[in-house]
């Protein structure tokens, strides 16, 4: 456990550092003394607030800053709650970008997960395969930011143990996903690794259905609904930055609940 917490504050004192380096002089104190008004907002991201353009400069900033103070507070042993299967939201809510009837169907027997990027192997899974893996299950709150939260169960592979099978550079920075829809995202390698964040390919006691993501779906309980990415085709270790579809419109990128 020792070695992990400290590690942990190795890595809070390299982003602060990261963030203050990307701050001027006056902008450095003003962060320092905490004084962040709105013109300690202006100085801090080197943006003023005047044009339309500039605000939304601004407000992106201002939401990268953010990021970095979440994975600095990021605790990666601090375990997200989990419920009774009796309170199980039913049935459990659909969201996408879409309607219902737009889901993709994917097919199962020719389905392969691809891998790429920092990993040693680039070997595509398929669901077979993904099954054999060590499972485990775990009935946790998904929050939506549209308003609305819903327990659900979900049941997979530890991203952890799929991460290490496949050789991943655990000291990269991000993990990608790409979707069967348009949809994608990324996270931090710290959630990546955390014990909850599973590689799920059940919902409740029957495969994971359609609406719900069929072939898997990335579920955190350590973050927002947007960052849990269903219908993954292909995913990929990097050390470039990859957004996200509602992260480049503008939602927060760390996004942690
Ligand atoms: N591929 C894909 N994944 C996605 C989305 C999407 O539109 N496409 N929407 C996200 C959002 S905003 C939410 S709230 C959840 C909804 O998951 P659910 O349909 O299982 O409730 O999926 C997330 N993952
Ligand atoms: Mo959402």
């Amino acid at each position: 456990m020792k070695p992990l917490r400290q590690q942990n504050v190795v890595d809070r004192q390299a982003l602060l550092r990261a963030a203050t380096r990307e701050l001027r002089g006056p902008a450095r104190r003003l962060f320092l003394k905490h004084s962040l008004t709105l013109g300690g907002i202006a100085l801090l991201t080197g943006c003023t607030p005047g044009s339309e353009e500039s605000a939304e400069q601004l407000l992106r900033k201002v939401s990268r800053l953010n990021d970095l103070a979440q994975a600095a507070l990021f605790d990666p042993e601090r375990l997200a709650p989990t419920y009774p299967e009796s309170m199980l939201t039913r049935p459990f809510p659909f969201n996408a970008f879409y309607g219902i009837e737009m889901v993709p169907h994917v097919d199962a027997e020719s389905f392969r997960l691809e891998v790429s990027g920092r990993v040693a192997s680039r070997h595509a899974w398929s669901l077979a395969e993904l099954g054999g893996l060590p499972q485990t299950s775990q009935v946790t709150r998904h929050i939506c930011v549209e308003g609305w939260s819903a327990i659900g169960k979900w049941g997979g592979v530890r991203f952890a143990t799929f991460l290490e099978r496949i050789g991943a550079d655990l000291s990269a920075r991000y993990v990608g996903f790409k979707c069967a829809d348009d949809y994608y995202t990324s996270i931090d390698m710290p959630t990546a690794l955390h014990p909850q964040t599973l590689l799920t390919l059940r919902y409740g006691d029957e495969v994971l259905p359609p609406q719900y993501g069929f072939p898997m779906k990335l579920r955190m309980p350590t973050k927002l609904g947007y960052k849990n990415p269903k219908h993954i085709m292909a995913l990929y270790v990097t050390n470039e930055y990859p957004g996200g579809y509602w992260e480049d419109q503008g939602y927060n990128w760390f996004g942690g609940s």
